[in-house]
């Protein structure tokens, strides 16, 4: 039988071969992250290891879909649920970019530690808004919502097979295969010519609505690998003469550990695409709709911690308006030397990072009573403290991540109130639970400090 964790690893496996065939610059970036992460490794030994193992890291990837309705979202779950991943964190990128991206997303991820450890596969989802009457006016809407009405992305026995991978668990070594053969391939990019007027007429709007709702199938978007020192890869790629953005979104490099996600992306090329015109004569045309991604993933932080970094990208962002020669990334970097802390010790002490505590092996054996406080027990060298890695993503970069990759800027009609959408909203449209990542890491910490209690006879909180 091949359980759940098994078929997430082979899922990611397939689906970056799929991916390396059709977008070969890919395959350029999994090398480069992979050299970089053996150097890194060499340089910095068992530390380069304190945010997952090489083997956890090496394997690690994220990618990105996009769907139309709440209907094929639902339909995404079940497969991803047949994963052993659950949708967590809510995001919403209809004001995040200057660009029109019509879109709310979550995530599919495993959210248990072990499963995480065993292969952390996720997948930023994103699902259209066509009832947003920013983007989309009365007539537009309806004829979207028909023509996302009238497709079909996933086939019947697919979903069946998935079900029945997520009641039991396990699918049998012949269901596995045909379940993995079918769900690689609903993610291919499809030959089957565009409707060039209605692709246009929605580019007009989003290039990110047209992707989605002016085609008949989804696609994998970008695939991510995960890389130890994204500021070397970005030097490295940059040698090798392909075009990354201009910036690394997210924290900046700077002195201590790393925090939340750092990403950068390069475009892919044009890709040639047929295409219908409206005299039905099929013309060849290309478009650019797939690119290529890399991350750095740091400590996740408190809510305290991430107020934080929400603030200094305001500060970041005042301080860049006032002075427009200066280097951007200089400022952050100064900012955040001034703001945030540079170890883990005061990360913790100052409760803006989620770390799991553990009672140490070599603690004193001298008979002295242990102290009752977790902040007490880590500094009299009871317990050690392992930092939580952040295992979710970050609005204003995934915002930077679809502008950055957008040909055109799209239409916003700002005299129009948009809908609010939330966590809530997007459960009951799945019909299942997104999780709030903030309560997995509050649930993780308070879980080992309640064994360490356990473990020490002391009763912490
Ligand atoms: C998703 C963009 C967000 C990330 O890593 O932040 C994302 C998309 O382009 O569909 O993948
Ligand atoms: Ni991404």
């Amino acid at each position: 039988m091949i359980s759940q964790w098994q078929l997430r690893a082979a899922f990611a496996v397939r689906l970056s071969e799929m991916y390396g065939r059709e977008v070969p610059a890919y395959t350029t970036l999994v090398d480069v992250a992979h050299q970089v992460n053996e150097d890194t490794l060499r340089a910095r030994g068992a530390d380069a290891e304190r945010l997952g193992s090489i083997g956890r890291v090496t394997a690690e990837r994220h990618g990105a879909i996009r769907v139309g309705t709440p209907a094929e979202l639902r339909d995404v779950a079940r497969i991803f649920g047949a994963l052993g991943m659950r949708p967590v964190g809510f995001y919403d990128l209809r004001e995040a970019a200057a660009s029109a991206v019509p879109v709310v997303s979550t995530a599919f991820r495993p959210v248990d530690p072990g499963e995480l450890a065993r292969n952390p596969f996720r997948v930023f989802t994103s699902l259209l808004t066509p009832a947003d009457p920013r983007f989309f006016d009365a007539g537009l809407r309806s004829r979207l919502e028909a023509f996302l009405a009238d497709r079909e992305l996933f086939p019947p026995e697919l979903l069946h097979l998935a079900d029945r991978a997520e009641a039991e668990r396990e699918l049998t070594e012949a269901r596995a295969m045909r379940f993995l053969h079918l769900a690689v391939q609903v993610f291919e990019l499809s030959a089957e010519p565009i409707d060039q007027a209605w692709y246009e007429e929605l580019e007009r709007v989003s290039a990110v609505a047209a992707d989605i709702g002016g085609v008949r199938s989804t696609h994998i978007n970008h695939l991510t690998p995960r890389v130890l020192d994204i500021d070397e890869l970005y030097r490295r790629m940059t040698d090798r003469g392909i075009e990354m953005i201009d910036t690394i979104q997210g924290p900046p490099g700077r002195q201590g550990p790393d925090l939340l996600l750092r990403q950068t992306s390069f475009r892919a090329l044009a890709e040639p695409r047929a295409q219908r015109r409206p005299d039905g004569s099929i013309t060849r045309g290309a478009l650019r709709v797939r690119f290529g991604e890399v991350e750095a993933r740091g400590i996740a932080l408190t809510p305290a911690g991430r107020a934080l970094y929400d603030r200094l990208l305001t500060l970041v962002d005042d301080e860049a308006a006032r002075h427009p020669a200066a280097d951007r990334t200089e400022l952050a970097r100064t900012l955040w030397a001034a703001h945030v802390p540079a170890t883990e010790r005061e990360l913790a002490a100052r409760d803006l990072a989620y770390f799991t505590y553990h009672a140490a092996p070599g603690r004193p054996r001298d008979g002295t009573r242990p102290p009752a406080t977790i902040g007490a027990l880590e500094s009299g060298g009871w317990v050690r403290a392992e930092p939580v890695v952040y295992e979710d993503f970050l609005p204003r970069s995934a915002a930077g991540i679809f502008q950055s990759n957008l040909s055109g800027e799209g239409a916003r009609n700002t005299g129009q109130e948009g809908i609010a959408y939330d966590s809530d909203w997007l459960s009951g449209a799945i019909d299942r639970e997104v999780l709030d990542p903030y309560a997995l890491y509050e649930h993780q910490r308070s879980r080992s400090i309640a064994a360490v209690g356990r473990e020490l006879g002391l009763d912490l909180d």
